[in-house]
């Protein structure tokens, strides 16, 4: 039953590296507390009080080189650990467009994951082994941390914020998934397990709809998910919508694209100002628009959010209709 070994299984690149710097910084630890350690007992026992065969008489006061060795050679090594550590850290925490993406929700107290072809599991998540890992971190709740101790990385799921990570799996197998971030009174239970998979075998997982067995129920994808979810909540009324009552912004293309908002301010049109403007549309005014839309806090779940914004993202590439101009 114990599976928490001192140190968990190196399942990742990153963690690979990550282990490598750790116990760089323990060994140099351990050095200098070793060597400081011996420097005072050897001192201590040769220049005690009873030892009359040292010479006492003009100690020295000062020494450059003493000085000089002591300031610049842990200046060195702090340097030499910071680029290093900023390296992984940006390496980590830098989104990359060839990876295979993951939504996770946190909410008290499960991890919600949401695959892109619309399979999705609770506490736990399925990944292919040998390729990059975007996983995309927001809480519906509280603040939690989607933690993955194998791959050592994990990331803060803060209400309101979408945070993401990468990471490549190197081995298949099973490994823990976790809540690092104390978040109520079953804090303890927001647990559940990796599988990282073979890509054939991920694959067929996908397509059996996270069943495993062979059946035809792949589900709908997100973004079709997100097509549906626009008409349930009457966007497709507004948006794009011919003669429509309200003049307003087309959402074709707009996709990680510049936005000039009636303040003068520019923005991306990413997925945390989608969100925003979908929860909370008077924050941010499209330039030459009217406030006019219905604000959806309390009605968009983030869950449809993710949909709505898999969708608009889908309509990256699409050119507007002539009536929601
Ligand atoms: C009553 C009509 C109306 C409805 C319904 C409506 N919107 Fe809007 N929407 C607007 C208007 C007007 C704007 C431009 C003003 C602004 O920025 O708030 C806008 C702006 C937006 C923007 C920012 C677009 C940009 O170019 O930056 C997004 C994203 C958006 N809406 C998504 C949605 C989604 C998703 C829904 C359904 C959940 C929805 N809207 C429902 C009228 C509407
Ligand atoms: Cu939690």
């Amino acid at each position: 039953m114990w599976n928490f070994p001192l140190v968990p299984p190196t399942a990742a690149e990153e963690a690979l590296h990550i282990s490598w710097l750790y116990w760089v910084i323990t060994g140099m630890a351990i050095f200098f507390v070793v060597a400081v350690c011996a420097a005072a007992l050897v001192l201590v026992v040769r220049y005690r009080a009873s030892n009359e065969n040292v010479n006492r008489d003009n100690p020295p006061e000062s020494d450059m080189r003493l000085e000089m060795t002591w300031t610049l050679m842990p200046l060195v090594l702090a340097l030499v650990i910071f680029f290093w550590a900023a390296k992984l850290y940006a390496d980590i925490y830098t989104p990359r467009d060839d990876a295979l993406e993951i939504i996770a929700i946190g909410k008290q107290w499960m991890w919600h994951v949401q695959h892109s072809n619309g399979v999705r599991e609770n506490n736990e998540l399925h990944i292919p082994v040998g390729r990059p890992i975007k996983v995309t971190v927001i809480s519906q709740d509280v603040i939690h941390a989607f933690s993955l101790p194998a791959f050592r990385v994990k990331r803060d799921a803060v209400p309101g914020r979408y945070n993401s990570m990468v990471f490549t799996p190197t081995k298949t197998g099973k490994f823990h998934l976790l809540c690092t971030e104390y978040c109520g009174t079953k804090h303890s239970e927001m647990i559940g397990s990796v599988y990282v998979m073979e890509p054939d075998d991920y694959q067929k997982w996908l397509e059996s709809g996270g069943k495993g067995t062979d059946s035809s129920s792949a589900p709908m994808s997100l973004e079709d998910q997100g097509k549906q979810i626009f008409t349930q909540l009457g966007c497709n009324t507004c948006h794009g919508a011919a003669g429509a009552a309200v003049r307003c912004p087309p959402l074709e293309g707009i996709y990680e694209k510049p936005i000039e908002l009636a303040n003068g301010q520019k923005v991306i049109a990413d997925a945390e100002y989608m969100r925003e403007s979908i929860l909370n549309p008077a924050a941010k005014i499209v330039k030459g628009y009217d406030n006019l839309m219905p604000a959806y806090q309390g009605v968009a779940s983030e869950d449809q959010i993710i949909k709505i914004i898999a969708y608009i993202k889908s309509l990256k590439d699409a050119k507007p209709a002539e009536a929601s101009k």
